[in-house]
């Protein structure tokens, strides 16, 4: 039977790339399917992204056999498999936020995907992308992999293609950075709707809300889930925030007390460390409001 990828699910069909050795052919069609009973009898409805097995049934359509086993499960958006987490802000309108960027760091070190920043309308950028360059710097010097780029005159585009061929990987970021317009530079024919579009149209903005996977053309695929402005803390305890800001590892195992908050107790190597520079003072900084966010909210519930 062959075996295949859902890449949308909607009103109780699933869509499905076949899969050929384990590759997708882009032109081929996706297969509508529906889901065995069996399936939500064992509890385990298909999601987007599951490599599935399925049959072929009258009518062209299908039916979703068996769901071959994940290797990952993300809940919002809620999709499977995803290996790399894209992260995208833009240098300007709406201005860099730094604050928004390492929670969602945070969010994704806990969650164990792989992490992209791409720091996107390099167009924008003004004092000859000083600025630019020093976010790109900060987070590679964490570790982290930063690609800059522009769908106004396609920097970065065709790096970007390489790096997402072969995985699924979702891209998040505010509302207004780019997702949708970077997409469509990504994929030839590709028409989502982007901030300018949606406006013309006199519709508000978020209009289709399904998950969806945009095959990308080289083994890729991609979710682009729509803006959130907000993330909550709810499923992280305020000891487990430290291990997320990765750079402080290092000195947090050599602080003089154990389960030391690197908030104020003396012989605080992480403190150290920012005083002397070898962290970053803004990290340090949202690592003190995040925690203070997590504690007011532990107090509310
Ligand atoms: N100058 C410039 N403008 C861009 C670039 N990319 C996107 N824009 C513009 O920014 C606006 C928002 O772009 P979208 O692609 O709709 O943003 P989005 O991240 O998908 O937003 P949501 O779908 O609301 O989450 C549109 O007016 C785009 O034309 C870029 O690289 N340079
Ligand atoms: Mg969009
Ligand atoms: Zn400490």
């Amino acid at each position: 039977m062959p075996e295949g990828i859902i890449i949308k699910a909607l009103s109780g069909y699933y869509y499905v790339k076949p899969l050929h050795d384990g590759v997708i052919v882009t032109e081929e069609e996706a297969v509508q399917c529906r889901g065995r009973g069996i399936l939500k009898k064992k509890g385990t409805a298909p999601l987007v992204g599951d490599r599935i097995i399925y049959m072929l049934t009258e009518n062209g359509e299908g039916m979703v056999d068996e769901i071959l086993p994940r290797e990952s499960e993300l809940i919002r958006p809620q999709v499977a498999n995803v290996k790399l987490a894209v992260l995208l802000f833009s240098v300007r309108e709406p201005d860099m936020n730094l604050n928004l960027l390492d929670k969602f760091l945070v969010h994704i070190e806990h969650s164990g995907l792989d992490t992209l920043i791409v720091l996107t309308k390099q167009d924008l950028e003004e004092d000859d992308g000083q600025a630019t360059e020093a976010v790109r710097a900060m987070y590679e010097e964490i570790g982290y992999e930063v690609m800059v780029t522009s769908s106004l005159n396609g920097l970065g585009a065709d790096a970007l293609r390489e790096r997402l061929a072969g995985i699924i990987s979702v891209f998040s970021g505010q509302s207004g950075v780019g997702k949708s317009t970077l997409l469509n530079r990504l994929v030839p024919g590709l028409a989502l709707e982007t901030g300018e579009i949606s406006l013309r149209l006199g519709r508000g903005r978020h209009t289709t809300r399904h998950v969806e996977l945009m095959d990308i053309g080289n083994g890729g695929f991609v979710a682009d889930t729509p803006g959130f402005s907000q993330l909550d803390f709810l499923e992280l305890g305020v000891e487990e925030l430290s291990h997320c800001f990765r750079e402080f590892a290092s000195y947090a195992d050599s602080c003089k007390f154990r389960g030391c908050s690197h908030l104020h107790e003396p012989g605080c190597k992480v403190i150290e460390a920012v005083q002397t520079g070898e962290i970053a003072g803004s990290r340090y900084e949202h690592y003190k409001t995040f925690y203070n966010e997590m504690k007011d909210k532990k107090r509310r519930y």
